[in-house]
């Protein structure tokens, strides 16, 4: 079978490393169509069974319109349908790097999170209960080291397996109530040509006025004025613009996650203390 993987993640979590460990010398180096971003695709060595591309995606930290490896990634994610978004989490930030991952799970690419640098994890004197941050986010998480070699032949593993389900499980809900209910209002406005996987990103971003995405996508003039009116309105009561409104309330569910999640190392005392 022709499986694609995108390898998605922060700056620094190893993306790099993961990329070459799992591709060897298998690699072409190009760059992203009309940008100077370079594109970097690889096969993936030692599977005989399927042929597997990777597709190394900038590193980002978010899937905001601001920068162009920001832009390119997102477009390479709702336009190419790869089968699999590998999602590299450095699990020492785990904390920021969970930000990227809530964007990634919105676009109804399947993922599975690589958490990278699991060698440093006992090291470091953190605890994380990967198995209920994989049951919360609703996706496969596998320890790696990329640096080691270690836990790659199971992540390919479970990429491959998530590709061939080929069922696509819904993004969850991560908002409050009154954030995830104006999604909810959003969605059916949304026209048919987005698949249903797509349409709580596409919502989302409707709500957060993407102006990339508002360029793209057709609203009736009526769903256009009622959608203004709500983002006026939990503006209004929330006493922020709404970009900031969705950032906050990613925070706000990230850290609610790392609370049952991780432990980590208590703060040495120092002299003074
Ligand atoms: C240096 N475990 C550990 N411990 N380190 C890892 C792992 C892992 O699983 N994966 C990657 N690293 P990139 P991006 C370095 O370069 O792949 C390390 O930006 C150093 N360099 O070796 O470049 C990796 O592509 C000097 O570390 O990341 C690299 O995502 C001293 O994480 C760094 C210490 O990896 C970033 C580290 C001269």
């Amino acid at each position: 079978m022709n499986i694609k993987f995108a390898l998605a993640g922060n700056p620094n979590c190893g993306k790099t490393t993961m990329f070459n460990a799992l591709t060897g010398a298998n690699q072409y180096v190009g760059n992203w169509p009309g940008v100077t971003v370079e594109k970097k695709e690889g096969k993936v060595k030692g599977n005989k069974e399927d042929n597997i591309t990777v597709v190394d995606l900038p590193g980002i930290y978010s899937l905001s319109p601001y920068t162009l490896e920001e832009v390119v990634s997102r477009d390479f994610l709702l336009n190419e349908d790869p089968d699999v978004i590998i999602d590299l989490v450095d699990a020492t930030n785990i904390e920021r790097n969970l930000y990227l991952t809530t964007q990634l799970i919105e676009t109804g690419v399947p993922v599975v999170i690589a958490l990278n640098m699991a060698d440093l994890i006992e090291k470091r004197g953190l605890k994380i209960d990967t198995k209920r941050l994989s049951m919360v986010l609703g996706c496969p998480i596998i320890e790696t080291s990329a640096l080691k070699g270690t836990g790659l032949k199971e992540l390919i593993a479970e990429a491959v397996k998530v590709a061939k389900q080929g069922e696509h499980q819904l993004p969850q809900s991560i908002f409050s109530e009154k954030i995830e209910k104006a999604i909810d209002t959003v969605v059916p406005a949304l026209s048919e040509t987005i698949t249903a996987n797509k349409k709580r990103w596409y919502a989302v971003k409707v709500l957060e006025n993407d102006e990339k995405v508002m360029n793209h996508i057709v609203l009736s003039s009526q769903n256009k004025t009622t959608i203004d009116s709500l983002r006026k309105e939990l503006e209004t009561e929330l006493d922020d613009d709404m970009e900031s409104i969705i950032t906050d309330g990613r925070y706000t569910y990230i850290q609610k996650l790392i609370s049952t999640t991780v432990e980590k190392p208590k703060e040495k005392l120092t002299m003074s203390d």
